[in-house]
This record gives structure tokens, C-alpha cells and sequence, in this order.
């Protein structure tokens, strides 16, 4: 097993153990909720995410338990967009993660409740003084979970992606959509960690730079495995994209041009860590590991 592989799935399970404790399941007509916010949240998912806040703090040598925090919290966020991108009224999608969605094995009402219990909760992690003993640190990291999930980031990108007539967009378009719907949450992420570890601003903004080039690339290894992989290696439905004749990085650059795309970026990626030397090694295997996913 890769060094990376390794690494991830490491934090994966300091994740797992973070969201069980967070969501303790409950007795009496609460705990429905509780129990989808479970469904929908633990045992599953790449944890991609929380792998880079993690990795960007450990960087400035934030202790894990603050890290984990900020990792579950977009995590929380992460898991809310999709239970409700697989509702009826969006994806209409009855798998996820390989196995049934929230609103599948619960309903809508409760699948809704789940995904906006999971938003709050994130931002409740967030405000508590675990999180960081400086109020400042904490409302900063806040202030920019709040805008890569609002309407300037993952919401706007999913309104964007929903009616927008996106058979004539070009290459501007489909980077703006997919900035905002996946890629603000990538870029939070690994900014966010930078920030609870005392990242200054300009090695926020060179974190900040990693992560957009990560992001586009994700996307694009995204549309090709929706047309490349299976159902059952995916755990999601697939060919979606070209069903709905939704704008891709391959119906702008064809497969091969798509995939040298993607490589480029993840090579432009880890230049912008050339200033972090070894400390930032978590950070070029994930781009690396995003660039050779399967699922
Ligand atoms: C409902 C507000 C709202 C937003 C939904 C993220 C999103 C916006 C929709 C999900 C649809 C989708 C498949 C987007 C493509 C990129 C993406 C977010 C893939 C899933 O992320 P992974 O691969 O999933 O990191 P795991 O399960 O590994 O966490």
C-alpha cells in the first residue's frame, strides 16, 4: 500500500471515531433524525476532504484535535450536499456511497432534516472554543465555510448546474460551475486547516492556490469516471452527465484531452507547495491520488 493510501485511511478512521462521537444516536421520535444523519455521514466516502484540512495543519504543527474538528465540519457539509443532491426534487438518485440514499432508506422529510441538521451541526463545531481558543481563528475558519457552501460557492455551483442551459457553455463556463459546486469546498478544506494552524496570509493563499488546481482536477477525474466506471465501483449511479447532456471537461476536451488536463493541474498543484518542502508531502500524495482514483 502506497504511503498516501496509507496516510488516508489513517485519517479516515480519526474521522469516523470524531463523527461517531459527535452523533451519539438517541431514544424516542428524535433519534429518526439522528439515525440519518448517521446513514448518511459515517462508514463511507473517500474522507477526502477532512484528509486535507487535516494535512494542511499538520504543516504548522496544529494539534490533531483542533484539525479534526475543522475536518469534520466540511465533512459534515460535504455529506449534507449529498443527501440532498439525491433527493427527488434534484438527482433523484437511489444510491450512494454503495448503498441506499438517506431519503431511501428513511423519506424526503427526513432526508432534508438530516442534511440541514448535518449544516448546522458543522458550523456549531466550528464556534466551539475546542476548535481553537481564539475567537478570531475560530470566526475566520466560520466565515469561510460559510461562503465556499453558500450561494458564492457549493450552492450557487448546484443552481448553476440545475437550470442553466448548459449545452452552449464553454470552457469558462464549466470551470466557474465546477468552482463553485466542488470546488469551493476543496478549497475551504484545505484552507480552513492552514487557518487553525496559524497559516499566515500569504501561506494561505498559496494553499489556497494548491486547492483551486485540485479542485478543477477532482471535477474532471469526476466526469471521466461518470463515463468510464462502473455502478458498483462508483457506489452511485453513472452516465448521468451525458443523459442529461450536462456541461463536462470531456465534451470540451474529449477523453485524452481531459485526461492531460487534469495531469497538468495536479502538476501545477503541488508547485504552489514548493515553499512547505517535506511538511507538505500529504498534500502532493492527495493530488496525486486524485488524479488515479477509481471511485
Ligand atoms: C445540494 C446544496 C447541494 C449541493 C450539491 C456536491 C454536490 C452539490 C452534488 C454532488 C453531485 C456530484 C456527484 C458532484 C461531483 C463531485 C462530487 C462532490 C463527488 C462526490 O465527492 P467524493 O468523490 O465522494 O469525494 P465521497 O463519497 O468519497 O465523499
Amino acid at each position: 500500500m502506497s504511503a498516501f493510501k496509507k496516510n488516508i485511511q489513517e485519517t479516515a478512521v480519526l474521522v469516523e471515531t470524531a463523527l461517531e462521537d459527535f452523533l451519539p444516536t438517541q431514544e424516542g421520535p428524535l433519534g429518526r433524525v439522528v439515525d440519518a444523519m448517521r446513514w448518511g455521514s459515517l462508514d463511507g466516502g473517500k474522507r477526502l476532504r477532512p484528509f486535507l484540512a487535516i494535512a494542511a495543519a499538520d504543516i504548522f504543527d496544529c494539534p490533531r484535535e483542533r484539525s479534526i474538528r475543522v475536518g469534520c465540519a466540511v465533512e459534515m457539509i460535504h455529506c449534507y450536499s449529498l443527501i440532498h443532491d439525491d433527493l427527488p426534487a434534484m438527482d433523484n438518485s437511489d444510491l450512494r456511497r454503495g448503498r441506499p440514499s438517506v431519503h431511501k432508506k428513511f423519506d424526503d422529510a427526513t432526508a432534508i432534516l438530516a442534511g440541514d441538521a448535518l449544516l448546522t451541526q458543522a458550523f456549531e463545531i466550528l464556534a466551539d472554543d475546542a476548535t481553537h481558543p481564539d475567537g478570531a481563528v475560530r470566526c475566520a475558519v466560520a466565515l469561510e465555510l460559510a461562503r465556499a457552501s453558500g450561494k458564492a460557492g457549493m450552492v450557487g455551483g448546484q443552481m448553476i448546474d440545475i437550470y442553466a442551459e448548459q449545452k452552449d457553455f464553454d470552457l469558462a463556463g464549466v470551470t466557474q460551475l465546477q468552482r463553485l459546486k466542488t470546488g469551493a469546498l476543496i478549497r475551504f478544506s484545505t484552507i480552513g486547516g492552514g487557518l487553525v494552524g496559524g497559516a499566515s496570509k500569504e501561506e494561505t493563499a498559496l494553499l489556497a492556490a494548491y486547492a483551486e488546481d485540485l479542485g478543477l482536477a477532482f471535477q474532471i477525474v469526476d466526469d471521466i469516471l461518470d463515463e468510464t466506471a462502473d455502478a458498483e465501483t462508483l457506489g452511485k449511479p453513472v452516465g448521468q452527465d451525458t443523459e442529461m447532456d450536462k456541461a463536462t471537461f470531456i465534451k470540451l476536451f474529449g477523453m485524452d484531452g481531459a485526461r492531460s488536463k487534469a495531469e497538468q493541474l495536479v502538476i501545477t498543484a503541488k508547485a504552489h507547495l514548493d515553499r512547505f518542502g517535506d511538511a507538505a508531502e500529504p498534500l502532493r500524495g492527495a493530488a496525486d491520488f486524485v488524479f488515479e482514483r477509481k471511485n
